[in-house]
Order: C-alpha cells, then structure tokens, then sequence
C-alpha cells in the first residue's frame, strides 16, 4: 500500500507503549492507594466483563520480563506511565510522598537503560488518586487540581528527571473530558444521563475538565523549562487522541466542513491553544460561555507549551453533518461518526472494538492536517495499534499467528513513512499499542491490543505474537541506516 521507496530518517526511533492502571496489578502494594479507576472498576456495570485492574498483567512484579521482551523484539524506547497515587497516595500537596513508589520507577528506569531502551513517561495516563476526586472533584476544581497536579510533577522530575529525557504531561485529554465527565464510560464516570451515574452535569463538566487539563499542562511544562530542563535537558509534551475524518456525501460541502469541525472538538480544542494561543472559533460558536475561555495569563502560560506533538491514533470514520440546533449534550460538533459512507463503502474492517476500523491513509491525511495547521511540528507518535474480532477466543496457536495485527502495522507503518517521505512531515519516533494485552478500560480484558499474549489464566505468562516481529522488521525496512 504505501508507496515503495518512502523511507524513515536515520535518527528515527521506535518502540512500545503501555500504562501503569493497564499493566502494572499491585494495586494495593508498597503504599499505593486507589485511583479513581480502582473505584470505577469495582461499581457493578462499569467494566463489560466485570473486570478490573488488581492484578492485570502483573508488571509491578516483572519488570526484567517485560524489559527482557522489549530487548528481544529490538525497540529501543519505551513508553510507560508513572502511578500518581503510588507516588503520593492521596494525591494533595500537602501529603506525604512515598518513598517506595519513587524507587520502584528510579530501579525501572536504571534497568531500561542497562537494556539501552530509553524510557519515554507519561505523568498521568488517567489514574487520578481517587482522594482528590472525594475531596474537590479532580479536575473539575481548577485551581486545586492545578496545584495538586504540578506539585505530583514536580516531586517526580526531582527525584526522576535526571534519567528521563522524554516527558508526557497527560494522556487524551480529551477522554479524561468526554468520557469520563459527559459518556460516563470512563472514571469517575460522570454524565448528564441519570440512568448511568446519579451525578454530572455533560453539558459543563467536559469543558470545564478540559480548562483545568489545558492550564495543567502549560503549569508543568512552566515548571518543567524554569526549574528543571537547563539541567537535566529533556523535552516535554502533551499526547492527544485523534482519528481521521472523511464525509459521508463527499459531494456535501456541510459533511466536508463537519469532517473540520470533528477534528477541531476533538483535536483542536487541546492543541488551538498550544500552538495558536486560541481555541477553536467552531467550538466557541457552539458552546458559547460553556467553554471557560483562557485568560492572557492561561494563554501565556499555553501557547508555546509543545516540545513536540503527542500523536495517539487508531482509526478512521466517515463523518455526516446534523441538522438544527446541537443537542446541549453534544461534544462532537454536531455530527455523526459512520463506519460506511453514503454508497455503503466501509472505512475498514471490524475489530474488535465497537469504535475501530483501521483506515491507514487516514494516518497519513492526519499528519500532514496537523502538520499545515500547526506550522511542522516534531511528531511524536505515542500510539498506535488495533485489536481483532474475536481473538479473546481463539486457541493459542492461531491467537499468537496475528496476521490482522501484522497487517495493521504494514498498512499504518507504511502510511508514516509516505507522510515523512512524501508530505514532509516532520515524526521522529513511534510507539506502537501496545507491548502486551492489557486491562483495556470498559471493555476489561476482552480487547486485547498487544503484540505479546498475556495468559491471565495462567500466571500472567507473556507469549509473542507474529505482529511482534514483523513490527521490528518494518523498522528494519523504513530507517535510513547512516
Ligand atoms: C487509547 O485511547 C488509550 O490511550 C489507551 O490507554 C487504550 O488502551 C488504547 O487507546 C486502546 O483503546 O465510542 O465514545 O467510547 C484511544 C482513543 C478515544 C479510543 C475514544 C476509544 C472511544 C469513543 N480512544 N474512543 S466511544
């Protein structure tokens, strides 16, 4: 599919990512205390399969396995999360640090680099200490969440920083927001739809999480460059979710412009204000002074904050335009996301996700869209992967033949290096989704996303996929050697 002789630059680097709530288990061990996903996991009707992440794949415990893996398929970085309530259980300003949550990561880290895989970390991946959503709401308390969040990130590039080049303030902003505060599928699980949650308010509560998110953000990296980055000379940025559009009617001027519209809600919401100091007009239009506007001071504190971009990205969907008013529920922009167009094509096959089919050029439209409306930034690509109707079921041998998977990462591996080839953009490193079958949020454990097969059955024993190998191979393939 992608054009034969695109090629990667010599320095492009690659490897896996995962998050601590996914993998790690241990949930109450060595001092940590619940997050907010410990308490969403375990309300009945919150996970599909009843599941949660007590345990997961156990990787508190096996650290060297899951390093000896990594080594084995040849990545050289590795994306991870740091566990906020293993760090400072409660999570406030005011609490107490625990020293045992701190060592765990400093070991880690020595030993990716003893295995000469650089370590590349996400400050949070959703796992918010439960307390500070009892105590204030989290992030829909601005000011305390801001506070709470950069003195979390502070503590953490103080005794971590000297090690880690590489830095992600939050993972999909936009789901924290939208999910967690308008959908309710994810924690704490908040909605406008009573039959779901008891409380929540989705036609606020999204935007105003977004606000906090946003000011967040700009705060660390604030601190980050002030206080820490002269000396230990890292990098930091934010990681969005985003996938592509295409109009159902492409004959419909109102589907075009709704195919722009879905990509500023989902996209430009968080990276307008980074890179253009203003959110969206489209948005603003639509929520009115539901959207907490950034004052100068946020803006100044925004604007400029991307040391690269953060690109997470699955999929594709046709995108059709509503008609009349927006529902006051409404975070999309006022459409509808299809998997077939009007002449019933479909944008990819099935997954096993309700919200996955793969689209690889979309990959490529993505990151030359980003690329033109930002000004070239550095994309770093933090995520990407699929998972496959109906694996959860397979007997091993054929589970562990994952040609869908493989062909996923040809078809997308392939579209990034068209995008960097051919559109001049400017990705330098990729992690693919994900380094092992994990605890994948409300669909549990029957979504499996990894390139390793994770037993839960059988002690958590980790078994490599086909997708694997052929991943190091395209790599192989793609970089320039010098
Ligand atoms: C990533 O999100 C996460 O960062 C990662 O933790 C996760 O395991 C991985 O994806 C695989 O899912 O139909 O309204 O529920 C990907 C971005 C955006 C994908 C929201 C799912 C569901 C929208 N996600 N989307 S909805």
């Amino acid at each position: 599919m992608a054009v034969t002789e695109s090629r990667l630059p010599p320095d492009f680097i690659w490897g896996y990512a995962t998050a601590s709530y996914q993998i790690e288990g241990a949930h109450d061990e060595d001092g940590r205390l619940p997050s907010i996903w410990d308490t969403f996991s375990k309300t009945a009707g919150k996970v599909e399969d009843g599941t949660n992440g007590d345990v997961a794949c156990d990787s508190y415990h096996r650290t060297h396995e899951d390093i000896a893996i990594l080594k084995q398929y040849g990545a050289k970085l590795y994306r991870f999360s740091l566990s906020w309530p293993r760090i400072i259980p409660l999570g406030g300003r005011k609490d107490p640090v625990n020293q045992k949550g701190l060592e765990f990561y400093s070991k880690f880290i020595d030993d990716l680099h003893a295995a000469g895989i650089e370590p590349f970390v996400t400050l949070f991946h959703w796992d918010l200490p439960d307390e500070l959503m009892k105590r204030y709401g989290g992030p829909l308390n601005k000011d305390e969440f801001v506070a709470d969040y950069t003195n979390y990130v502070r503590v953490v590039f103080q005794s971590l920083g000297h090690k880690v080049k590489h830095w992600v303030t939050f993972n999909e902003p936009w789901c924290s927001s939208v999910l967690g505060h308008n959908i309710g599928k994810h924690a704490p699980g908040r909605t406008s739809d009573r039959t779901k949650n008891p409380v929540g308010d989705g036609t606020r509560e999204p935007w105003i999480v977004g606000h906090s998110l946003l000011v967040a953000h700009g705060t660390a990296v604030d601190i980050y460059r002030k206080e820490f980055k002269q000396i230990q000379g890292g990098e930091i940025g934010i990681t969005l979710n985003g996938d592509w559009a295409e109009p159902w009617d492409p004959e419909d001027p109102e589907d075009i412009e709704a195919c722009t519209r879905k990509l500023e809600f989902a996209i430009s919401w968080f990276a307008d204000p980074i890179y253009l100091g203003k959110y969206p007009d489209s948005m603003v239009k639509q929520l009115g002074d539901r959207l907490p506007p950034l004052t100068p001071d946020e803006v100044s504190l925004i604007k400029g904050s991307n040391d690269f971009y953060g690109m997470n990205h699955y999929c594709a969907n046709y995108i059709r335009h509503r008609e009349g008013e927006p529902d006051p529920d409404d975070t999309a922009g006022n459409l509808d996301h299809l998997f077939e167009d009007k002449f019933g094509n479909s944008i990819g096959p099935e997954t096993n996700c309700e919200w996955l089919r793969p689209h690889p050029l979309g990959f490529r439209k993505l990151m030359k869209w980003l690329s033109e409306r930002y000004g070239y930034p550095k994309i770093y690509v933090t995520e990407n992967g699929t998972s496959i109707k109906g694996e959860n079921d397979l007997p091993l041998e054929e589970l562990v033949n994952d040609e869908f998977r493989a062909q996923y990462y040809r078809d997308y591996v392939g579209a990034m290096a068209d995008a960097a080839a051919i559109d001049g953009v400017n990705v330098k490193k990729y992690m693919a989704w994900s380094l092992m079958d994990n605890f994948e949020w409300s669909e549990g454990y029957q979504s499996r996303f990894g390139v390793t097969y994770v037993d839960y059955k059988n002690n958590q024993k980790r078994i490599p996929k086909k997708s694997a190998f052929v991943v190091g191979e395209l790599f192989d393939k793609y970089i320039t050697k010098d």
